[in-house]
């Protein structure tokens, strides 16, 4: 924030959140939202990564978060649904950094809502878990607008890197189709390669 050139951007408040309008060289308009210490970039992975669960049951996992939403509020910034793993971007209230809270609720919607026939390793059968999910999740805070932007890039290009489709807006269930319809990102959009590269929890998911 600290860094925003005052001739291409400017700011405003709205709700709390600041927010950064400026011009790229194509004449496309960016918009993005922005809350120091409040913007979190997150990989949510299942245990079994020849699982394709979250995506065949896509509807369930909306609903989800939906329910979730309802009773914990929180901002998706931008978020891609692949078969095993999700990337995602939240905004939290101000004051409220209880994400941990808001991810157990969603694994554990979606895991009540799906069909128990998942393998469960012994370790966690005594432990009364379900195996649906990695106990563990990556974790990213959001430092400026630049990281912000260098994530919401790395989640709409994800399903590329993934070898699930050749073009990022060939796959559903990406936050990309809200850019593109919003007129943040062309639909020809085909990543960026000029990032230097991130971790993004995607390396010890292997
Ligand atoms: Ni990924």
């Amino acid at each position: 924030m600290n860094t925003v050139n005052p001739n291409t951007w400017h700011v405003t408040n709205d709700r709390g959140t600041r927010t950064l309008r400026c011009r790229v060289k194509s004449g496309m308009r960016y918009r993005r939202t922005f809350t120091p210490g409040g913007t979190y970039f997150f990989t949510v992975t299942l245990a079994d990564r020849r699982s394709r669960l979250l995506v065949e049951r896509v509807d369930v996992l909306r609903d989800a978060f939906g329910r979730v939403r309802a009773s914990h509020p929180f901002t998706i910034e931008a978020a891609v649904v692949l078969p095993d793993h999700i990337h995602a971007i939240w905004t939290l209230p101000p004051g409220d950094a209880d994400f941990p809270l808001r991810w157990a609720l969603i694994k554990a919607a979606f895991s009540r809502a799906v069909d128990n026939t998942e393998y469960v390793s012994a370790a966690r059968h005594a432990r009364g878990e379900r195996g649906i999910w990695q106990r563990r999740f990556w974790e990213h805070l959001i430092r400026n607008d630049d990281d912000l932007a260098a994530h919401v890039d790395y989640i709409h290009y994800n399903p590329v890197r993934h070898g699930h489709a050749m073009r990022p807006i060939d796959r559903p269930n990406s936050s990309i189709h809200r850019y593109v319809a919003d007129g943040r990102l062309p639909a020809d959009w085909a990543g960026r390669h000029d990032r230097p590269a991130m971790d993004a929890g995607e390396r010890r998911l292997g």
